[in-house]
């Protein structure tokens, strides 16, 4: 399972343009753009799979670093800073890490 199998090569490549600058990471227009907030919820919880990457069933700080990575494997890692502001916005129960219901509710907002 690859995330191009789910997403249009042309929406990744132009998410992954948007933000090319530090500091410039914005989730939900990524979301947007790159096409996910319009795939069922099957397809997000594909998505949240090749996120966590170690499989532990949850997206940890370290693995969100990666992020834009994932969809790409020469873009750049995540500033600690854009990080932080990505976890806080999506770890509604405030437990450090990103879920699969907390995943498909910011993907989808
Ligand atoms: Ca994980």
């Amino acid at each position: 399972m690859s995330l191009s199998s789910i997403l249009s090569a042309d929406a990744i490549g132009s998410a992954i343009k948007d933000c090319q600058g530090p500091e410039s990471f914005c989730p939900k227009k990524f979301f947007q753009v790159c096409g996910l907030a319009m795939k069922s919820p099957q397809d997000v919880k594909k998505v949240f799979g090749i996120l966590d990457n170690d499989g532990s069933g949850y997206i940890e700080e370290e693995e969100l670093k990666f992020f834009l990575q994932r969809f790409c494997p020469t873009a750049r890692v995540l500033t600690e800073k854009e990080t932080k502001t990505f976890l806080s916005a999506a770890d509604e129960d405030n437990d450090g890490r990103i879920g699969l219901e907390e995943f498909q509710a910011m993907v989808r907002s």
